[in-house]
């Protein structure tokens, strides 16, 4: 069985207490659900995180590069948060571990403020999906399945 990595970056912890009207109703607990049943079709064991620090971030991207090194592993579907807008560091991890990685953000961070236009961790993903809701993290499953035939 494969292992999927969820990773969910900073506030996203706060997801269905605060502003509905750009990021929904859901809590971060359902979006952990509709994961893993979206990835029973695939068999794929779900590994779910949220944290709030860079570091951490990095550390789970690196852990995730040796379970692909060993083949116990899909990928990782990536919410990095602000992060997306700032750190290299992301950028570099996805980019040295070569783990394949699907970008998904909430809100279509396109028509939002300017700073939210660029991306760090794009360049680096295998695919993107941009605002779509929480559905966007189904998507991301079934897009990395689909890529990896
Ligand atoms: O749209 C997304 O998924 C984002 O990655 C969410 C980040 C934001 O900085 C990105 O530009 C786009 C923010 C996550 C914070 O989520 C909250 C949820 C509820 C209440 C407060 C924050």
């Amino acid at each position: 069985m494969l292992k999927l990595m969820i990773l969910n970056g900073p506030n996203l912890n706060l997801l269905g207490t605060r502003e509905p009207d750009q990021y929904g109703h859901e809590t971060l607990a359902d979006v952990e659900s509709m994961c893993r049943e979206a990835a029973v079709a695939y068999d794929y064991e779900v590994d779910f995180r949220q944290s709030n620090h860079e570091g951490v971030l990095v550390d789970w991207i690196h852990e995730a590069g040796q379970l692909l090194k060993r083949g116990e592993l899909a990928g990782i579907v990536f919410n990095p948060g602000a992060y997306t807008h700032t750190s290299i560091a992301l950028h570099d991890a996805i980019k040295g571990t070569n783990v394949p990685v699907i970008e998904v953000h909430i809100s279509n961070v396109h028509n939002r403020e300017a700073f939210r236009h660029h991306s760090y961790i794009s360049p680096a993903a295998a695919g993107i999906v941009v605002g779509m809701g929480v559905y966007g993290y189904v998507l991301g499953i079934h897009g990395l399945a689909h890529k990896l035939g």
